[in-house]
């Protein structure tokens, strides 16, 4: 009786290792050094590729405005120098006109800006914009901002801003608040 028991555990273990090694012979061994990368990784690392590009493309543009604003305002505190010059040589008038910066700043006499200045967030040579409101009192000089796009539109004679408080950057004699 004990024998055959026993007879019976080494048939069935028998049978397991045979299951076991049968199992075993049907994996393909990989081999690496000639297995290409399938659809799925290559869309895997293109798309890893892709998400690093647009981090740096989103970063060198955020490092780009920076600069610009930095340059703006730069700018506009030059030309307000200017147009505070230009009032006291002329009779208490502010530059006008579309030549307001070409004209009446850079080519006055005595010239009181070194050259024209360009708003860095338009197309190129393209100059800041320049508002005076309907009494003459109050200016407003702008950069249309990293948007691109104006949001200022004027100075009343309150000397408040006109337009839309968004992302324009700007120097004025006014109250710097924006009719609401
Ligand atoms: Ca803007």
């Amino acid at each position: 009786m004990r024998c055959a028991v026993i007879a019976r555990r080494v048939a069935q273990r028998r049978s397991n290792l045979s299951t076991q090694i049968a199992s075993a012979s049907n994996i393909t061994p990989r081999n690496d050094s000639s297995r290409g990368f399938s659809l799925l990784e290559m869309i895997f690392v293109l798309g890893i590729v892709v998400v690093v590009l647009g981090i740096s493309v989103v970063r060198m543009r955020g490092m780009s405005d920076q600069k610009n604003i930095e340059t703006a305002r730069g700018d506009l505190r030059a030309i307000q120098t200017a147009v505070n010059a230009y009032y006291l040589n002329n009779s208490s008038v502010y530059p006008a006109g579309s030549d307001w910066q070409s004209n009446d700043l850079a080519n006055d006499s005595p010239r009181v800006l070194r050259q024209v200045l360009y708003d860095p967030f338009r197309a190129a040579n393209t100059e800041y914009s320049y508002s005076v409101s309907g009494d003459g009192k109050y200016y407003v000089i702008y950069s249309y901002g990293p948007d691109a796009a104006a949001d200022i539109t004027g100075i009343d004679n309150n000397g408040k801003l006109t337009g839309q408080n968004d992302d324009d950057i700007f120097i004025t004699n006014g109250t710097g608040t924006f009719l609401s």
